[in-house]
Order: C-alpha cells, then sequence, then structure tokens
C-alpha cells in the first residue's frame, strides 16, 4: 500500500494539472498540423518588441541594416533562434532557411521548450508547457560561404494556449557579414566546439578572452539544449550523445592594440555513465588580427539570454515494500535505496503478541497482528536501520537495512549536483516506465517519481545545479 503525505497530493494535483495543459497544447498542434491553421496566425512579419541591444547585434533577418557581427568563411558556427512576444507563448512551428551558407543541422527546443516534432531537418514543431514571452528556442548549425553575407531566415508562428497568436511576436534568425580576417573594428561570432573519445551527453564550460572581450554568449547546438546560462558560463545536455559538436557561440571584439585574439573554453564534459571521456578536450581558438584595418570601436554592452528554469518540486516519497517474509516470522520489507525521499513507508511482519523497534527505540506496541507498519525519517546520506521484534523481556531478532537517501539532483550521490549528475539525466532523458524496480540513475532521474523523465525533471535539476550537499 502507498501512503503520501497531504503535500505530495497537492503537489500531484498541481503536476496534474499542468499534465492537462500539456495535453491541451499538444491537441493544438496537432490540430494545427491536422490542416486547421486558423489555431496559428501567421506572425512572421509582426513588429516586435526586441531591445535595442539585441537589434544592434543580431538584426532580424532579411534587414537591410546588417550588423557589424561578421564571421569567419567557411565556418561552422551555432546560431541561436530567439523568441520574443508579448504574450506566453505555449507552441511555435519554426522553419529555418540559410543563405549565403549552408544549414548542417537544426536542434530544436530550449530549456523551457520541448521538442515534440521536427518535421524536417529545417523544422521544428516546439512547445513550452508553462509558456514564454522569450527565449532560446532552437540552435541551427551553419556554415558560412566564402563572402557576402550569411543569412539564418526564419519562419515561425507562434500559439498562445487559447490556439491564439500573441498580439505582438516573432522568432529571429540572424545576419552576419561574411570576412576572412579580422579586423579590430569587428566583433567576430565565433563555435564552441569540443572533441571526444566517447559520446558526451553535458557539458560545462566557461568563456575567458585574451586580446579581447567577451560581447554575447549562446549555449547549444549540434542536439545539445542549454540547461543554464550565466554570462560567460554554459550548461548543456544531449540526450543521444555525440563525440563532436558545435555546443555554442560567443561573439567577442578584439581590443584595438591587439594582433591576436584568443577564445580560452574550460570546463567538463560528461558521459551517460556520469563519468568525463577517457579524452575530450574543448577546442580553444585563436584568432590572428588584421591591424591595418583597425579603427576605435565603440562601448558595446554584453547582453544575454537567459532561459529561466521551470518549477521546483521536491517530491516526497512512498514506498511499496513487499514483506521479505511470511506473515507470523518477523520481516521487513525491502526500502527503495538510494532515495530522494525525506519520510519512507516501511511495512513487515511480525508473530503476534511482539512489539517492533528501530535503532532501539518502539515503533508498534505490543500487539496480537502478525503485520505491521511505520514511516521512517531519513538523513541525508547513509541510514543504517536496525529493525528488532521484541517478545516479553527479550529481544527475538534484528533485521537491518541500510538505506541511502541523497540531496535532490544528486543522482550520483557525490554531495553536489553539476555535470556528471546531468550527463547521468541526459543518458535516461524521455524514459517512461520508470519504477522503484528501474536502475538508480533512471529512479533518481524520475524526481517527479511519476515514471517518466521530461521536461518537469529537467526544470527541478535546473533549479537544484551547483546545490551542494553533506552526507552522513
Ligand atoms: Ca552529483
Amino acid at each position: 500500500m502507498k501512503t503520501s503525505s497531504p503535500s505530495a497530493h497537492r503537489n500531484n494535483e498541481n503536476w496534474s494539472g499542468l499534465v492537462k495543459k500539456e495535453h491541451q497544447i499538444l491537441s493544438v498542434i496537432i490540430a494545427s498540423t491536422g490542416g486547421l491553421l486558423v489555431l496559428f496566425f501567421l506572425v512572421a512579419f509582426t513588429f516586435p518588441l526586441r531591445s535595442k541591444l539585441l537589434e544592434s547585434l543580431y538584426p532580424k533577418q532579411n534587414s537591410e541594416a546588417f550588423s557589424d557581427v561578421v564571421v569567419l568563411g567557411n565556418t561552422v558556427v551555432s546560431v541561436p533562434i530567439e523568441l520574443q512576444a508579448t504574450e506566453n507563448v505555449t507552441a511555435i512551428d519554426v522553419d529555418v532557411s540559410v543563405a549565403g551558407g549552408t544549414l548542417e543541422g537544426l536542434t530544436c527546443g530550449g530549456a523551457s521548450f520541448e521538442n515534440t516534432s521536427k518535421s524536417t531537418s529545417s523544422k521544428c514543431v516546439i512547445f513550452s508547457p508553462s509558456g514564454a514571452q522569450n527565449g532560446v528556442v532552437a540552435m541551427a548549425l551553419v556554415k558560412s560561404g566564402t563572402s557576402g553575407t550569411l543569412a539564418v531566415n526564419v519562419d515561425g508562428n507562434l500559439s498562445t494556449a487559447d490556439g491564439n497568436a500573441p498580439t505582438q511576436g516573432n522568432v529571429y534568425g540572424v545576419v552576419f557579414r561574411i570576412v576572412q580576417s579580422l579586423t579590430t573594428t569587428d566583433k567576430l561570432y565565433v563555435p564552441v566546439s569540443f572533441n571526444a573519445s566517447e559520446a558526451v551527453t553535458a557539458a560545462d564550460y566557461t568563456l575567458s578572452i585574451t586580446g579581447g572581450e567577451l560581447l554575447q554568449t549562446s549555449c547549444g547546438g549540434s542536439g545539445f539544449r542549454e540547461i543554464l546560462h550565466n554570462n560567460n558560463n554554459c550548461v548543456v545536455f544531449n540526450v543521444n550523445g555525440v563525440t563532436q559538436g558545435v555546443i555554442g557561440s560567443a561573439v567577442v571584439r578584439p581590443t584595438t592594440t591587439s594582433t591576436s585574439l584568443s577564445v580560452n573554453i574550460t570546463g567538463t564534459l560528461s558521459t551517460e555513465s556520469g563519468r568525463a571521456p577517457s579524452t575530450g578536450t574543448f577546442n580553444n581558438l585563436t584568432i590572428p588580427v588584421n591591424r591595418a584595418a583597425s579603427a576605435t570601436p565603440t562601448n558595446m554592452p554584453s547582453p544575454t539570454v537567459t532561459v529561466t528554469p521551470s518549477p521546483t518540486v521536491v517530491p516526497t516519497a512512498t514506498t511499496a515494500p513487499t514483506p521479505s517474509t511470511a506473515p507470523g516470522t518477523f520481516g521487513v520489507g525491502n526500502i527503495t535505496s538510494p532515495t530522494y525521499s525525506e519520510t519512507v513507508g516501511v511495512q513487515g511482519t511480525k508473530e503476534a503478541n511482539t512489539s517492533i523497534w528501530l535503532n532501539g527505540t518502539q515503533i508498534v506496541t505490543s500487539n496480537t497482528s502478525t503485520t505491521w507498519s511505520t514511516n521512517v525519517t531519513l538523513d541525508l546520506g547513509t541510514n543504517t536501520l536496525v529493525f528488532s521484534q521484541h517478545a516479553g523481556g527479550g529481544t527475538n531478532r534484528d533485521l537491518t537495512q541500510t538505506v541511502d537517501r541523497r540531496g535532490l539532483g544528486d543522482i550520483n550521490g557525490d554531495e553536489v549536483v553539476n555535470v556528471f549528475d546531468v550527463g547521468i539525466f541526459a543518458g535516461h532523458y524521455n524514459e517512461t516506465n520508470v519504477t522503484d524496480n528501474s536502475v538508480s540513475e533512471a529512479r533518481l532521474s524520475d524526481m517527479r517519481k511519476n515514471g517518466v523523465i521530461d521536461v518537469f525533471d529537467l526544470g527541478i535539476l535546473a533549479g537544484r545545479y551547483g546545490s551542494q550537499y553533506t552526507y552522513n
């Protein structure tokens, strides 16, 4: 028999409401792809609310006034596709085309937007159960040509939860001028990439620049989606895992006196097993600066686009143990370990007219029943539970169980929620039918304990990222 606390019931009700909403959104998507396009209103040319800062760095596609952000010719970069809207957008279809280069790949979804289908290599249908007004919703992997401009053009249909388009909103690509060498007046768009000997499912990296300054960063690409983004630090994950890829981008500018600009990438790569690949490196870049064409650059503040993680819910857990011995003899049901649960229900069997004790404290007074149950509160770390059956004055028997309780998000149990936990999580992302009998990595990735490892669990993991715990 399962037991749960009142707070767990409330949480379950909240989540079931969200899941219903998610189903409604999916229904809208299905209806629209079935031809009821009235549900989506084309807003691709609706004038956007877009910050001056982003406008200056990333002018919208088809603009006559091209940005002075440049990209080196014959270079593969990962380009963010951004949402800007006046209302919460819950569903988007995105159609990407490239001029002046080639589209090499498309990663659908951002931290708050989930990919639901990708009909072709250039299209995404994505949704956000909670809705969002802005953020990166996809990353295009593009290779620049040799001259002219590289334009990542995006057509998007946006829908709010009621099935209507937002009053104002759009999704944006980027236009770059292609250069062959860097001058001190250029703001250069550079890729962040890695190579590894094994499939990498998560990366946590930080950029630093020598001979120049960092103006802006984007996280994701090559199937990697942003999970966290703080200034020059990115945490990204890829459910499939790849041995190499472009997982982020940066806009950099050389100083007026520099003869070369270096992009230094430090961080950690993780595989699905929650450890680093045997060999894996980020690809640092050093780019010569052509001083002949230098001029005084204008000051440019550095904006960041941050995707807000979804809500955090602490699961209250229950276990439904099966008594290990037949009624009439003393037994303790198995307790799932490791667990995040602070309180677990324990059931067992006993002889009639006996009491049950836990670690020297009586938890069930002597009675005629041949079964018993109790709730046990766990400390973080290792809990040694010694259950005893007492008959009269003596102790009949001791049964010991060891239960490992971990802090939420610390899947591998090393007292910190970091990229190695994300790596394990990514390896189990989208799994269904997760139960107490599943492997512990899957059980601990299902932080809501609803049998499905999905974007809500990702939101919890993002909310706990960087947390440190102390285990006994
Ligand atoms: Ca950990």
